[in-house]
């Protein structure tokens, strides 16, 4: 009978359903080396991959956006705002210079990556970066994926001061290179094809600390 009791417990806590999130945000409202959600991607060893999100916040310090951990590096697919942004792919770091970076206004982030090129880009509310070097090979192995806190180690290694404050929705990640007409839908709200690696519409994820998930009030009356 407690067996029974902890195997259900177990259960529950390994494969709770995913959750549809549209309309809805992550509010992180506090400084700390604690509050995260994890997202639980969808396959592995990717060979290319594209990360969209729409954030807000007032930090002016360094912040991260979208950490990735694995046994193989720390900053595995990640993307860092410090004057400048930083997109990561297995430690190879490319940075992009002169995004708007505005506080308390609503961007809409797409990072691209291909193993192929090694090439990464950013887009910002639709509008694409200079394309830069990133790593050249399969992004393989068991990926960590955080917001809110920055890695060092595999869900570890945290420090508050590079923890993001601000709100965070429609995070997608896709095992492909988005076209820019896709990334321009993503921006604009339109129809897109969700993600296939993480999906805010039926999102695999769990939250640790002072993370509230509550109602968008992005597109004020217009819901
Ligand atoms: C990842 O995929 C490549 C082919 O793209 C394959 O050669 C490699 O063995 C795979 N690695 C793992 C860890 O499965
Ligand atoms: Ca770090």
């Amino acid at each position: 009978m407690q067996l029974l009791l902890i195997a259900s417990v177990l259960f529950t806590a390994c494969c709770a359903a995913p959750q549809d999130l549209s309309g809805k945000i992550f509010t992180f409202p506090v400084e700390s080396n604690v509050a995260r959600a994890r997202l639980q991607p969808s396959g592995n060893n990717f060979t290319s991959a594209t990360v969209c999100l729409r954030f807000f916040t007032d930090l002016t310090r360094g912040y991260s956006l979208f950490s990735t951990a694995s046994s193989a590096s720390n900053n595995d697919l990640s993307i860092e705002a410090n004057k400048g942004l930083f997109v990561f792919t297995r430690a190879k770091v490319s940075r992009f210079n002169g995004l708007p970076d505005k506080p308390n206004t609503w961007y809409s982030i797409c990072t691209t990556w291909d193993s192929n090129s090694g090439l990464a880009q950013v887009w910002i509310n639709g509008n694409p970066s200079t394309r830069k070097l990133g790593f050249k090979g399969n992004l393989d192995g068991e990926l960590n994926i955080v917001l809110g806190q920055e890695q060092d180690a595999v869900d570890g290694g945290f420090d508050a001061k590079q923890s993001f404050v601000g709100m965070i929705t429609d995070v997608h990640m896709w095992d492909y290179v988005l076209s820019a007409c896709e990334i321009q839908r993503f921006a604009n709200d339109l129809n897109f094809t969700p993600g296939n690696v993480i999906n805010w519409r039926a999102l695999d994820f769990t939250i640790v600390g002072d993370v509230v998930i509550e109602d968008s009030q992005r597109n004020g009356c217009f819901h």
